[in-house]
């Protein structure tokens, strides 16, 4: 065959340097049978930039400049450079279409996965970061130094407004900051969105002036983006400081018109990740955990699911660091073939949450990992506790305490009952 079809390997070239207003990306790759590494990053470049499987009979002289490169590769590593004219500003899904798109599901790719990415300050500048960021939350909950604690009522599902908001109210009185919605708890027939407000805001401003502590809840608006909208005005209006979104299942045009909707009230936003695991949890192909993260902090959650490295749920605590931060740091460095580098700029940092399979037992796992600058949620671990909800949640707070104080477990609990029955019922086991 005379003519040439194809072109991908003119997106290759390993001496081009980045220019510092292009957006690098880091894959993982591995070809397909009978492919050369060029050939497959060559086209990991082409088809997320300007190329596709053939030549093409015109191509303007403005499309050589908007073209990527793949331009570093250790072993089935590589780097690819965008050049920022192919990204419009302020336009998250429009990234997501290009860097973690078609490229997916090329023939020619076994596997690829999106690492992480390098956001240029002048891509960063039209985003608007979290509202309240970790700083903001702790002021506004007025919790200093701790993590901050909250709990699902369990089960999941299936409770009616007012049960749910005497549940909130137990877990409060227990000593937690906060009440969550579960990720699939919106507004039903025996739990209505509205309804739920109404006996939550009640049982909330009964919490607060018993215990003259801030209380508040993740209450989970995650709908049709204008249905969103009006569910954040009436959390707002009975003055609910957090509402929390599936941002995941929302997407990201949604969580950006909220941040908008969300910050005009100066709200905290908590993300809740559901569906993540449907790309990130093969290591080989799709996007990592903290690629999400980083989209989700960008855009302008204050929060978002980030594992627990020993709860129910699959979280290496590799990557649970990584999550933590790429939520919690200004400047990151790059770690070889895990993080690239990334200047947040005037972009606030955020909480990354532990939660899943939580018990006070497993509270010094947890801090170890991610510390104190951290949301814990722990769930079916004080709504299991021998003696109920709020015996859990005061379990759960003197387990923090006594990690705080460097004391362990069975000590503290020598001398705190509610914490003896919690290790008495599950000791430090790690859920599956
Ligand atoms: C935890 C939870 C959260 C998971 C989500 C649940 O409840 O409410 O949705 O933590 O996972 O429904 O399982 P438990 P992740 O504390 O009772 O396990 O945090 O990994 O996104
Ligand atoms: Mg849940």
């Amino acid at each position: 065959m005379s003519k040439k079809v194809e072109w991908y390997t003119e997106f290759v070239n390993e001496s081009y340097k980045p220019s510092k207003t292009d957006v690098v990306v880091l894959f993982y790759f591995e070809p397909a049978k009978g492919i050369s590494r060029d050939e497959a990053i060559g086209r990991i470049a082409s088809e997320s930039s300007t190329g596709t499987w053939t030549t093409l009979f015109r191509m303007p002289p403005r499309m050589k400049k908007l073209m990527a490169t793949a331009f570093e590769v250790d072993g089935n590593f590589v780097k690819v450079a965008y050049p920022l004219d192919l990204w419009e500003p302020g336009n998250a899904p429009q990234l997501l279409s290009g860097i973690a798109g078609n490229i997916f599901g090329m023939k020619a790719l076994e596997n690829l996965r999106l690492i992480d990415v390098t956001l240029p300050k002048e891509y960063i500048k039209h985003f608007k970061g979290p509202c309240q960021g970790i700083q903001g939350i702790r002021k506004m909950m007025k919790v200093k130094k701790r993590p901050l604690t909250g709990a699902v009522p369990k089960p999941k599902i299936g409770f009616s407004a007012k049960e749910h908001a005497e549940i909130a109210f137990e877990t409060w009185m227990g000593g937690f900051d906060l009440t969550k919605d579960d990720e699939n708890l919106s507004s039903t027939s025996f739990n209505n969105f509205y309804e739920r407000v109404k006996f939550m805001t009640k049982m909330r401003d009964k919490a607060e002036k018993e215990t003259g502590e801030q209380k508040d809840a993740l209450i989970n608006i995650t709908a049709e983006t204008k249905e969103m909208m009006k569910r954040a005005k009436v959390l707002h209006d009975n003055g609910w400081r957090y509402a929390m979104i599936d941002v995941v299942v929302a997407g990201t045009a949604s969580v950006q018109t909220l941040r908008d909707t969300l910050g005009d009230y100066k709200m905290a936003i908590h993300a809740h990740r559901a569906m993540h695991a449907t790309f990130d949890r093969n290591e080989k192909h799709g996007l990592s955990m903290q690629f999400l993260a980083k989209i989700m902090r960008l855009i302008g959650v204050d929060q978002i699911h980030s594992g627990t490295a020993v709860g129910k749920l699959v979280s290496p605590r590799k990557e649970v660091e990584t999550i933590a931060e790429t939520m919690r740091e200004m400047k990151v460095k790059e770690e070889k073939n895990n993080l690239l580098n990334q200047d947040w700029g005037n972009i606030k940092p955020g909480f990354p949450v532990a939660s899943g399979g939580m018990h006070p037992g497993l509270i010094p796992d947890v801090m170890e990992i991610l510390g104190n600058e951290c949301t814990i949620l722990v769930s079916g671990g004080i709504h299991g506790h021998p003696k109920g909800t709020r015996a859990g949640a005061k379990a759960s707070m003197q387990a923090i305490e006594a990690t705080m104080n460097g004391v362990s477990l069975e000590e503290y609990a020598k001398n705190h009952l509610e914490l003896k029955e919690a290790l008495d019922k599950w000791g430090h086991m790690r859920p599956v």
